[in-house]
């Protein structure tokens, strides 16, 4: 059984790197750090690698224990929480070198580039996998691996609103919040929250943001030069591609975001009934879930728009 793999992985490492996707969400860096708790709670040190840590996480419980970078080279094992593939681990490095490596994931184009691959599609969020996986490996889910894990499922779930959201997910919050889990700070923080340079980036998204296909499609940008105006950090864009989603009639929307000041864009895309924007992002080398999803594409604003148009009116 994979699970006694995984564990018996851990209960061998001496040294153990934890690893997640670039530009980490809520569910990244949740789960990221609910591992870290779990393994210390069974006696096993491990280290949390998050470059570009969006602050509004500082809330969490072993935020602090978070690192840029590690002096250490080659870990006995890495583990990879909530990546599709080794391209988009931020400090991939670490992963390449490790003698061993484990894939912890819910994304259905999950490459399973790990030794050991845990990957179920079906879970809303990266975090509620780990509720099966510690409750199997008898680690007690308290106030502090609890708070983590919520932060996952609020933020992956858009706050328990989407159709992945199950009864379990429910139950296990229901547990969670008799356990002291301060549900609706979580939900405040981690979701309702906007840093003033996100509000600065969203107004510029809303300025720019054009309404095509009869109203299908939104479409919209934000440069290198626009985060530099509102001293954006890390998780700053987090919110602004959901905007154009949530307009009546809409089924897809797009985010372009630039990338270091070249003609490169990291292309965001939501739908919201029946298109699948993880199929339409795997045609340009991305993918994710099938109503949010992402990829890198070359080109200018202009450029990309009509690349990306031509497939999107296949599907519409
Ligand atoms: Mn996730």
């Amino acid at each position: 059984m994979t699970l006694d793999n995984i564990l018996e992985e851990i209960k061998k490492a001496n040294s153990i790197v934890i690893v997640t996707h670039e530009s980490p969400d809520g569910d990244a860096i949740g789960s990221s750090l609910a591992m870290e708790l779990a393994l210390r709670s069974i006696g096993k040190k491990s280290d949390i690698i998050i470059p570009e840590y969006p602050r509004i996480f500082n809330f969490l419980p072993n935020a602090k224990n978070v690192k840029d970078k590690s002096d250490l080279k080659k870990y006995d094992l890495a583990i990879s929480l909530d990546c599709t593939d080794l391209r988009r681990i931020n400090g991939k490095e670490y992963f390449e070198e490790a003698k061993r490596t484990i894939v912890i994931d819910h994304h259905g184009t999950n490459s399973m580039y790990g030794d050991i691959n845990f990957v179920n599609p079906v879970a809303p969020a990266c975090c509620e996998i780990l509720v099966g996986m510690f409750t199997y490996f008898n680690i007690d889910i308290n106030q502090e691996i609890g708070t983590c894990i919520l932060t996952g499922i609020i933020t992956d779930t858009g706050g328990f609103k989407y159709q992945s959201v199950t009864a379990e997910t429910f139950e296990f919050t229901a547990e969670l919040l008799r356990k002291g889990v301060n549900v609706s700070e979580i939900y405040q923080t981690a979701l309702e929250t906007r840093t003033m340079a996100n509000f600065q980036l969203l107004k510029k998204t809303l300025n720019r943001m054009e309404i095509l296909e009869n109203g299908k499609v939104t479409f919209t940008y934000i440069t290198n030069q626009d985060e530099t105006e509102v001293n954006a950090e890390p998780g700053d864009h987090e919110g602004l591609v959901e905007i154009g989603r949530d307009i009546e009639g809409v089924e897809i929307s797009i985010l372009l975001r630039q990338k270091d000041n070249e003609d490169k864009y990291k292309v965001s895309m939501r739908s919201k009934n029946y298109v699948n924007v993880s199929d339409l992002c795997y045609i340009f080398g991305g993918g994710g879930h099938p109503k949010a999803a992402g990829c890198l594409v070359q080109g200018t604003v202009e450029q990309i728009k009509e690349k990306l148009l031509r497939e999107i009116r296949k599907v519409l």
